[in-house]
């Protein structure tokens, strides 16, 4: 759209100003509802709050906002390609591009992350027995750098400069002689900001589990979610380091002129195995945690001990192991030799094998068990068909002689979407219902929750699995339409309805959350009669759970205390100590730097760069000045 203003032109894209009046008015009324309910106080707290339930609250609510952002864009994605040759709006070429890099960029890292790390932020320290996390300060700064870089990759489109070279950023199209336009930076730096955060809550995750456990928790009686928690945390201690080299390399070669990528001796290939070496692995970064989920769940609700405790540890860390020796089945065709190439083949299928004991533990969990099929339920055992579906398709892309055939196919879109969302979203969904109640001292409701399954269930299979077809009829992923002549349309047009039941039932889930508030059903410590910890704390969980201490004698104590001890845990002589929990400016103040810091770069604003490094270094030496340890000291001195 072109609008006039003293005799000059500009022009906004419709659908930027579109995004820009949503967002104004919605802004506004949010404004105006906070205000008018009073809610700015509880706003100040969670701002300011280093306690680990309120931090898992964020991020789930920021999972869910950029969950709603990429799923219309998946929307606007199916309406494109819903009928042959389409041109509705302004979807096609470079606009198709950019739709499909940020949807797959935000749902990974910015949807699939912060679900599962605001799960176990909620669920794991409640799950151990401690008291937080062990650095509650550090852990309010991971999550504001994530959102930092969120923000940084969300803003883009509204500064008409979209990511649009894939969420894989393949040089040589990443590099600034293919897309010299902003976009790609704004890739590069919000995921080197949100990926600080990211790997400052491995560790903290790490020392947490390590160091906080209830007496008497030995590793070998810890529940699956924390145990997955921690397998989890490793290898993004490993993975991510590698992702924030790669993009430091890109920035150099898209900002400072060096050729790691292209030229005489740099290669694009350099690219492609960096960026795997961290994306294969990332992408068990986000299901074990799902699979913890799970196991705690189903274990519940068949009101049974999960079956082959052991073996599921065990499976897990070979999934993780084995996660860092197969990235070049992502490369196949890049023509690396038949030996690397079956070796990596071998890798891949390996992996079938901890999952498929996984499938059967789940099954064995179930058999013979009281089921009860609540919301959280319903979705473990919707996962469980559909990841098998996911891995199914995964073991035939890793017979390296047939990718050449599927490989960037249609045939991949399906298999992926099969395992991120029949895991890690069904698992983040799961999580919610079971834990909704830990968090806020309400259940949601169970009518509107078993809507919300089965229209995204439903959705889901009718979206997903003609995508298979399309694939093996030869439809090639990012690509913004086809002809009648390619006999993929009815695929495509079932895929695109079934799309829309997906964010129907998505719009169950909001209104669900919204009722749950409006007329809530208070619960008490315990609605699902729990096997674990958390369920021994009152609802919401409090700044100081686990007084006085429970000492823990196997896997399921609070189920072995309501069987054989009328609901006592037994008490430990000596509690672990509290983490000192703050409230504090400053993890907000340094992501916000940060932000201000990346934007001089995007924009190449030298002064401001030094003023903004300048304003990062000072939240180091701010924090210095502020140890609360000393502070606290001194009050106890003085009572
Ligand atoms: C909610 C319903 C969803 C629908 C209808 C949907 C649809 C699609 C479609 C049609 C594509 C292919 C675009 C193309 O190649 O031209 C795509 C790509 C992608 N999707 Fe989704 N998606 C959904 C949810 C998700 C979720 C939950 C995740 C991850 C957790 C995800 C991750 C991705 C990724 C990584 C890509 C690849 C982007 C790229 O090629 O660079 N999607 N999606
Ligand atoms: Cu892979």
């Amino acid at each position: 759209m072109t609008f006039y203003l003293f005799d000059r032109s500009f022009y906004i894209a419709s659908d930027v100003l579109l995004a820009y009046i949503t967002v104004i008015l919605s802004g506004a009324a949010i404004f105006y509802l906070i205000t008018k309910a009073d809610k700015w106080p509880t706003i100040k707290k969670y701002v300011t709050t280093t306690h680990h339930r309120k931090i898992g609250v964020l991020y789930l609510l920021s999972a869910t906002l950029f969950f709603i952002r990429a799923g219309i864009e998946a929307l606007i994605i199916r309406v494109q390609l819903a009928v042959p040759e389409n041109d509705w709006w302004v979807f096609q070429g470079d606009k198709f591009n950019e739709a499909f890099t940020t949807h797959g960029t935000i749902m990974i890292f910015f949807v699939a992350m912060p679900l599962l790390i605001g799960l176990m932020n909620v669920a794991v320290p409640l799950q151990i027995g401690a008291r937080d996390m062990a650095f509650p300060y550090m852990n309010a700064v991971s999550f504001w750098l994530f959102l930092a870089g969120a923000i940084l990759v969300n803003m883009s489109f509204f500064m008409t400069a979209s990511p649009n070279a894939g969420w894989t950023a393949y040089a040589p199209l990443s590099i600034s002689t293919y897309t010299p336009e902003a976009g790609n930076d704004y890739y590069v730096f919000g995921l080197q900001v949100s990926g600080i955060g990211t790997i400052l809550a491995a560790i903290n995750m790490i020392v947490t589990i390590v160091r906080h456990r209830a007496p008497g928790m030995k590793l070998t009686r810890m529940p699956l979610f924390p145990w997955s928690t921690l397998i989890t945390s490793f290898l993004i201690l490993i993975a991510f380091p590698v992702l924030t080299i790669a993009l430091y390399i890109l920035m150099f070669d898209r900002m400072f002129g060096t050729q790691f990528f292209t030229g005489e001796a740099g290669s694009p290939i350099y690219w492609q195995h960096l960026f795997w070496i961290f994306g294969h692995p990332e992408v068990y970064i986000i299901i074990l945690p799902a699979f913890g989920i799970f196991s705690d769940i189903i274990s519940t609700f068949s009101k049974k001990r999960v079956f082959g405790y052991t073996s599921m540890v065990i499976a897990i860390t070979i999934i993780g192991l084995l996660g860092f020796m197969v990235w070049v089945h992502h490369m196949f065709t890049v023509g690396l030799g038949p030996l690397v190439n079956t070796v990596f083949a071998i890798t891949t299928m390996l992996i079938a094998v901890p999952t498929g004991i996984k499938i059967f533990n789940w099954l064995f969990t179930m058999r013979k068990g009281l089921i009860q099929l609540t919301t959280p339920m319903l979705f473990s055992l919707g996962f469980i068909p559909t990841f098998v579906v996911g891995g199914v398709t995964g073991v035939m892309l890793s017979v390296a002689a047939a990718d050449m055939q599927y490989h960037d196919s249609y045939f991949v879109v399906a298999h992926f979407h099969y395992t991120m969302i029949g895991g890690t979203v069904l698992g983040a969904f799961a999580g919610i219902y079971y834990w909704f109640p830990k968090m806020f001292g309400i259940k949601l409701k169970e009518t509107l929750g078993k809507w919300h399954f089965w229209l995204f269930v439903i959705g889901f299979h009718i979206t997903f699995f003609p995508m298979h077809l399309a694939g093996l009829n030869g439809m090639p992923r990012r690509v913004y339409t086809y002809l009648p002549k390619d006999d993929v349309f009815i695929y495509n047009f079932v895929s695109t309805i079934g799309a829309f039941l997906m964010g129907l039932g998505t719009l169950a889930f909001i209104w669900n959350i919204y009722q749950s508030f409006k007329n809530p059903d208070y619960t008490g410590n315990d609605p699902w009669d729990g096997r674990t910890l958390e369920w021994a704390v009152p609802s919401p969980a409090p700044e100081h759970p686990f007084q006085p201490m429970p000492l823990v004698k196997t896997i399921d104590p609070l189920w072995e205390a309501k069987r054989n001890r009328g609901g006592k845990l037994p008490e430990a002589e000596s509690a672990r100590s509290a983490p000192i929990d703050v409230t504090s400016w400053q993890p907000i103040g340094l992501a916000g730097m940060m932000m201000v810091f990346s934007l001089a770069f995007i924009y190449h604003q030298t002064w401001l760069q030094i003023i903004a490094g300048i304003g990062v270094l000072s939240f180091f030496v701010i924090r210095n000045l502020t140890d609360e340890h000393v502070r606290v000291a001194r009050e106890e001195e003085n009572e």
